[in-house]
């Protein structure tokens, strides 16, 4: 299978970080989706990565289907638990992880507009989600080892690649002195070999 994908989306690295910690071969293919010749439309109506594409050549897409689907081809390392009440906790963290993710992008594609064509108002609309979102995910990780608990799963993967995120398109964000849970994990996350070999290059 291939996975179309940039190397600094987070969507992207948390499919990357799954495949890896499933230990599932792919072939990486980078396509972005802003450059005018992009693929990415062809195999994504949305025009959006990451796009895994199977050997039927079926597209599935977006990360929460990938991730999904990919849990239930290999039984090595679950990363959603069958229990459906803690399926639920594990996948609504997923949703809040990847909601600063998204709010971060759309700031950062925000600002790459001419300065005049930018609108603070939205702006501010999308630092309040990331700044709600981190107290949020710091306040219900608490001094847990893990995001839902004792188990390294899919909720871990998406905090670690929002906090990636982070770091890369806004480091002035001094989220790890707010939140030292946070930094906490993310030191631990850190240590994984599927987050070495998944780190986004500089800006
Ligand atoms: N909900 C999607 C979000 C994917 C996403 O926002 N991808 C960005 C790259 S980080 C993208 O392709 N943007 C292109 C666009 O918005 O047109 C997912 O989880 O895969």
């Amino acid at each position: 299978m291939k996975l179309i994908m940039t190397p600094t989306s987070p969507f992207a690295r948390k499919v990357r970080i799954v495949l890896a910690e499933k230990r599932i071969e792919y072939e990486q293919v980078i396509d972005s989706p802003w450059e005018a010749d992009s693929h990415v439309p062809d195999y994504n109506p949305l025009g959006m990565v990451p796009v895994l594409v199977l050997d039927d050549n079926h597209t599935l897409f977006d990360s929460r289907v990938i991730a999904e689907y990919l849990d239930t081809v290999s039984p090595v390392s679950q990363l959603i638990p069958k229990d459906s009440r803690q399926r639920l906790s594990v996948r609504r963290w997923e949703a809040l992880a990847d909601g600063v993710s998204d709010a971060a992008a759309a700031i950062y594609i925000e600002k790459k507009r001419p300065e005049s064509q930018q609108s603070p108002a939205w702006i501010l609309r999308q630092e309040q989600k990331v700044f709600r979102g981190l107290e949020a995910m710091a306040e219900e990780l608490g001094e847990k080892n893990w995001c839902t608990g004792e188990f390294f799963n899919l909720s871990d993967i998406a905090t670690g690649c929002a906090m990636g995120y982070l770091d890369l398109r806004f480091p002035e964000i001094e989220w790890r002195k707010a939140h030292p849970v946070l930094a906490r994990l993310a030191d631990k996350l850190s240590q994984r070999p599927s987050f070495k070999e998944t780190l986004p290059p500089s800006a």
